[in-house]
Formats: structure tokens, sequence, C-alpha cells
């Protein structure tokens, strides 16, 4: 018999004596005010119910409850809190079971501490995330988890925000048992509630387990914070969560508690939270394009590879990865061989790290096959060509693969400037021609931009957001044009960044003022891990293009004319003596900047930390807006997506657009025109960002797909 629930999203019925809680909250059972509501609300009933002996919570769905509802934050709270739920579930002076299946994570794994008995399914998976979106666990799982797996155990299982499956979650002591059975959560928790009770098994709280033989000592927990202030400069909640730690440690378990919820609301507060949180779900919404409304994705169950370089051997092996067969063309055979040493050098590398075993190597080289016949691509579903970098080569590359490929295979290009549309013009199917532009390397780095030229058809789309997700890519949707939406803005922010070197800032001064922002590198940095040459026969690319009349800085030339391209000649922006892959100023690199600011009668000035910033984002935003403007990036949290997974925008100042809007788009504004007095050709005003600052609008209110 079902009973009332003053929440639909929240049932219970009685089997017998076990009074069974049943979340249903699709898609992931989120701890919303109506679930907390609901379990407040269904613990009261099965406590008072006298047949009752004890009482179960399960979930509907492949997630127990994957925690807080993370929407709501920042919205006014809605009582029950998820504490008091906890804590009355604890309280329940009748034994209570849960029994997990799927992801029980953040407050999910909070409202599972806080029962008294806990069974765990095969594929179950336990973790406090909160980490991630610049949290902390708030429902008492800071005091709650040491006691049950140790202080320091507890203290780095919630900094890594990692989860964990059910076999370690019980030898680490979060459950109590993991069953084999193949029975259903209900199934399973019904026979281990009934086994409990036969058992005459006492109410067994959490919170009463003393934290006798404290597992950390404080100055492991002030290593600890040390070491993690160390790998996650800036952050703010890391070493709240310490705190929390040590006062599950010294403190009795409500005060440990009441710490907790102060943490917890400064962690609320912090706009890294609202950063972090805006990442979460920009990752999600990029995958939400246009085309994905009306079509289906062709089916891809081989790819072939067109170049065996650094890029085409990358994305080879993200291929393999995914599991496909995939064929890598080359010219001739000594390229072949380079292209096939270029993969198994990917592969060699993880062995030597200890990642895979030589057995998985040879495993997934069997899917592998190198060719240099054109004619060994016909039955490929999906080819992409990662050849050099120019369009005549590219055009004729992909008029061979007209004439090869069989019909309805995907066609794809992984240029990183180039008119796709040009490209798929070569072809008699421009509506099988798509950019799938990765970064290098390909198998590791996360973004791939899917660039959509005017005449592809809507599943060629489809299919390549599908492939992605099958690569574990964050794919975004991109428009055709110079540098699609990365290499675009990048474009326009070393501009300005050439612009402070040459006024005044040293390299290292503008460096080091981009990683205090958060970044992990600064861009003078990258240049050198990419290497000098790449950019340098980009600009040659473009030097007869550019405006006469734009401010050209040279400095950047000078360097390479020395054949100084960044770490693999030894030195770049920086020295990399023998080998070292962590640079050091270059007095030479100062001389070559001094230089070149005399020969322009320059007189250098001075560039705080501050306004290194400043510029740089007013540049990358302004560029931003022209981007959006153009249709280039759909929405500006695709913006944010790029530069957060390609170019190591900080994480928790939610990207680039976002960041615009925490400073406040008038005041970016502001900076652009104050800027253009100097030079007010390069630092022209978006007219997007105009619109916006006229109408009291921000990027956010144009995250919203427009259908
Ligand atoms: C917390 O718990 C704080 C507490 O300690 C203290 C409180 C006082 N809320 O990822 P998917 C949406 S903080 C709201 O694509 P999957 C998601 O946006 C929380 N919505 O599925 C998407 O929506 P849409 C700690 C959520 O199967 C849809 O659900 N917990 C939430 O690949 C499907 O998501 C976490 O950080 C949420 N909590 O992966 C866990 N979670 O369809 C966060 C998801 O509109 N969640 N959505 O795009 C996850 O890691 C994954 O979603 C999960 C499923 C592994 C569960």
């Amino acid at each position: 018999m079902e009973h009332d629930n003053p929440s639909p999203a929240v049932t219970s019925h009685r089997y017998g004596r076990v009074w069974v809680i049943t979340v249903n909250n699709p898609p992931v059972n989120a701890l919303s005010a109506a679930v907390r509501l609901g379990l407040f609300a269904a613990i009261e009933q099965g406590e008072v119910q006298p047949d009752v002996g004890a009482v179960l919570i399960v979930s509907e769905g492949k997630t127990f409850i994957a925690g807080a509802d993370i929407r709501e934050f920042g919205k006014p709270p809605v009582p029950p809190s998820l504490p008091d739920v906890c804590n009355r579930i604890e309280a329940c002076t009748k034994p209570v079971v849960v029994a997990l299946q799927g992801a029980a994570l953040g407050g999910g794994l909070e409202v599972a501490l806080s029962a008294h008995y806990r069974l765990a399914l095969p594929g179950a998976k336990v973790g406090l995330p909160e980490v991630d979106l610049g949290l902390m666990p708030g429902a008492g799982g800071t005091q709650r988890a040491p006691r049950l797996m140790g202080a320091k155990a507890a203290a780095e299982f919630m900094l890594s925000g990692k989860p964990m499956g059910a076999q370690a979650a019980f030898e680490a002591g979060l459950v109590d048992r993991v069953t084999d059975s193949r029975l259903a959560a209900l199934d399973a928790g019904l026979a281990y509630a009934n086994e409990l009770l036969a058992q005459g098994a006492p109410v067994r709280r959490v919170r009463n387990i003393a934290m006798t033989k404290p597992e950390i000592s404080l100055s492991e927990l002030s290593d600890l914070a040390q070491d993690t202030a160390k790998k996650s400069p800036g952050l703010y909640s890391p070493l709240k969560i310490l705190e929390a730690v040590r006062a599950s440690v010294e403190l009795p378990f409500d005060e440990g508690l009441s710490l907790e919820r102060r943490l917890f609301r400064g962690c609320i507060d912090s706009p890294q939270r609202a950063g972090l949180i805006h990442a979460f779900f920009a990752e999600r919404e990029v995958s939400k394009v246009p085309e994905a409304r009306g079509a289906a994705p062709r089916a891809v169950a081989s790819l072939a590879v067109i170049g065996g370089g650094t890029m085409g051997a990358g994305i080879a092996v993200a291929a393999l990865d995914a599991g496909l067969p995939v064929t890598m063309l080359e010219r001739d055979g000594d390229s072949l061989a380079r292209g096939v040493a270029n993969v198994a050098k990917v592969y060699d590398g993880l062995i030597a790290k200890g990642r895979i075993t030589e057995a998985h190597k040879a495993a997934t080289l069997t899917r592998f096959r190198p060719s240099t016949d054109f004619a060994d691509l016909a039955a490929a579903d999906l080819v992409i060509e990662a050849v050099f970098e120019d369009l005549e080569v590219k055009k004729a590359v992909f008029r061979q693969l007209d004439s090869e490929c069989k019909a309805g295979a995907v066609l794809a290009t992984n240029t990183s400037y180039l008119d796709i549309d040009a490209i798929a013009a070569a072809t008699r199917r421009p509506q099988d021609v798509i950019g799938l532009h990765f970064f290098s390397p390909a198998n590791i780095m996360k973004l791939l931009e899917i660039v959509v030229p005017a005449r592809v058809s809507p599943d060629v789309v489809v299919t390549a957001f599908e492939l992605a997700k099958r690569m574990k890519k964050v794919p975004v949707r991109a428009g055709v044009c110079d540098g699609f939406i990365g290499n675009r803005i990048l474009a326009s922010y070393k501009q300005a960044v050439d612009y402070m070197m040459e006024d005044g800032a040293s390299p290292y001064e503008i460096d080091s003022a981009v990683r205090a922002f958060g970044y992990p590198m600064g861009p003078c940095q990258v240049t050198d891990l990419a290497g000098g040459d790449i950019g340098w026969a980009t600009r040659k690319r473009r030097a007869a293009a550019r405006d006469p009349k734009a401010r050209y800085v040279e400095i950047a030339d000078r360097i390479c004319e020395r054949g100084w391209f960044g770490q693999k000649t030894g030195r770049g922006f920086y020295l990399y003596p023998q080998g070292a892959r962590t640079g050091q100023p270059d007095p030479e690199v100062l001389a070559i900047v001094d230089d070149e600011r005399n020969r322009k009668g320059i007189t250098p000035r001075s560039f705080p930390p501050e306004e290194i910033m400043r510029r740089y984002m007013a540049a990358m935003v302004n560029e931003g807006a022209k981007v959006l403007a153009d249709g280039i990036a759909l929405r500006p949290l695709d913006i944010d997506v790029t530069f957060l997974y390609g170019y190591g925008f900080p994480r928790f100042r939610g990207g680039p657009m976002r960041y615009a809007d925490t400073v406040g788009l008038s005041n970016i504004l502001a900076d652009i025109r104050a800027f253009a007095e100097e030079d007010p050709l390069f630092w022209q005003p978006a007219p997007l960002l105009e619109a916006l600052v006229a109408e009291g609008q921000d990027f956010a209110s144009l995250n919203q797909l427009r259908s």
C-alpha cells in the first residue's frame, strides 16, 4: 500500500516489516526541496508505524542520488535543509538501511552516511565531489566520513573529489556490505533489511563513533593543507575541507557540524562556486545544438586518419582508445613508418608511466591499420584529414577522398584556421564535409571544436557530436572563420600581450600575472611549449593580409629568426638548459625586447599585474563578443567551454565570458574605450558589447539557445 507523502518525488510503501522510501526525481535524483521534504516526511511516517521494524531508502533509475540540486545554489534556501534531513534520518529510532545503486555523490552519499546500515550494489559509485564545484560536503559529510574511514583517508577523498567503486568503498569502511547478487536495489535492500531485523540489529549512528585514535596528526593536516594550496593555487574550498576535517578530530560531533555549516555557507557565497557551477552546466549545454533537434547520427564503425604527424597520430590514438578500428594513411613508406612510430610512442609513454601494459598496447594495435593506398579508405565511415596546414594541399586531399570514399562517409578536416567552406567546395559532396579541430596532444586534450561549414548536412554535425562523446571529448560547435572560436580569440589577446611587451612589460612579468590569475602557464610559456615556429609560420602566412595601419610587434619574430623555438630547441622566451622542462628567464631575450623598443622609439613604462590582466581579458572578451555576433559561437557559454578545455583558462572563474559578467560588462567596455585612446584600430569595442551595456544586460542573458 502506498502512503501519502507531501512530495511526489518520494514515495513510501510497507513490505512486511520494512518501510521502503523511494526517491524518484529524474534524471539523477538530485536532492531538490521536494525530495528533501519528502524524505523528511517519509522517515517520520515510517518511525511511527507500529508494524514497521526497519526503514529502507532506495532510488528509481540508474543513479542513487547525485547530490544536492545544484540549480538551487545561489537562490534563497527552502527548508528543510539537507543537514536537517540527514540528521533526521540518523536520529530515526528504527534501523535505517540504504541500498546504493549507481552514483551516490555529494549530498547523496551524505544521506547514505546518515543511515545506520549501507549496502552497495556491484555498480555503485560513492564520492564527495563538492570540491569540483567550489564547495565542500555540507550535510555532515566532513564529520561522518572521517568517523568511518579515518580522518586522513576522508580528507584525501574529499580533496580529490574522485568517486570510488563499491568494493573500494567497502574496504574504506564507507559501506557495510557489497552484494554480488543481481537483484535490483529494492530486492537486495529488502533482503538485507530483513536479515538485520532477524538478527535484532540495533540502530547504529555514525555520529556516535568516537574519534579516539585520529588517523591524522595536526601537523599532517597542515602539511596536507600546504600541499593542497600548492596543487590548487587560489582555490577556496579545499582549505575549508581541511578545516572541517580538523574539527572532526578535535571537536564533538555537533560542534563539528556547526563549523561545517559555517564553512559551507562561505563556499556557497564564494565567486568560485558560481564559476565552477557555471562550468559544470556549460560543459553539458554545449552538446545542445540546433542540429541535434531533428537529425540522427550516421553509424561510425570505422575511422581513418590521413597524416601521421603529431596531430594525426594523436587523433588515431584517441580513436583507438574509443574502441574504433583505425586506418592511418600516409603518402609514402617513410612517412608512414614515422606515423606508426608516433602512435607507438604515445602508448610506450603510457606503459612507462604504468598506465597501460604491453598486452593492452598490443591488443589495441590489432585495430590499427597503416596504409599508403587511398583505396584502403573506401570502407571508412569517417575520415579525418590531418595533413600540412595549407589550403591547396588540403583541397587536393579532399578531391581524392571524394573519389575514393564510399557514399555517406563523413569527411572531416582537422585544420586550425583554414576555410572549410572552400575545402568542402573542392568535393562533390559538401554536405559530408565538416571540421573536427582537435587540440594537441589530441589523445589528451578534451576540447574538440566541431566546425560547421555552410553546406554540411545536420546529421553529419550530430555524428561529430556523437564521435566526441565516444572519444570522451568536450565538443563545442563553431562556425567557419580564421581560427574558429579559440584561435581567433587567442590571436586577439596575443596581440594585446605583444603590445604590452613592447610598451614595457617583460615576457616574465606577463606570464607571472597570467599565472597569478589562475592559468597553469603564461602565454610565453605556452608558446615555448607548443613551439614558436608554429605561430611564426601563421604570422608569415597572414603578413600579406595584415592591415598596414595595424601595429605589429616583431619581438617573437626576432626570437624565431635565431632558431629559438622554445623547449624543443632549448630556448625560446625562456632558457631550458639540458632539456629542462621549466624555463629560466633569458637576459638575451630581454635585450631583444629592449632593442625592439629602441628601434621604435618606445620608452618602456611599468605594467602592474592587475593592468596586465585587464588588458589581457579586455582583448579576449571584446573578440569573444565579436565571435558571438558573427555567429561563430552559438552562446557565450560555448566560448567559456572552449577556453576552459583548450586554453587553460582557470575553471574557478567559469570562462572568459562568465568572468566578464562578474567584472561587469560596463567596466570591461570602459577599459576598452580607455585603451582605444592609445590604439583605436586594435581596441574597437564590439558592437554587441556596447549593446549589452546599453541594455543593462550581461552575457548570461544570451546563454539560452533560441529555437
Ligand atoms: C552537494 O551535494 C552539496 C552537499 O554536500 C551539501 C548540500 C547542503 N543537480 O551529467 P549528466 C543534471 S553538491 C542538478 O549529463 P551522466 C545535469 O545538468 C553536488 N542537476 O548525466 C544534466 O541535465 P541536462 C555534488 C544535476 O549520467 C542531467 O542531470 N554532486 C545534478 O553523465 C544529467 O547529468 C555532484 O557534483 C545535480 N546535482 O552523469 C554530482 N547532477 O540533462 C554531479 C546532474 O539538463 N553530477 N544534473 O543537461 C554528476 O557527476 C553526474 O551528473 C552523474 C550522472 C555522475 C550523477
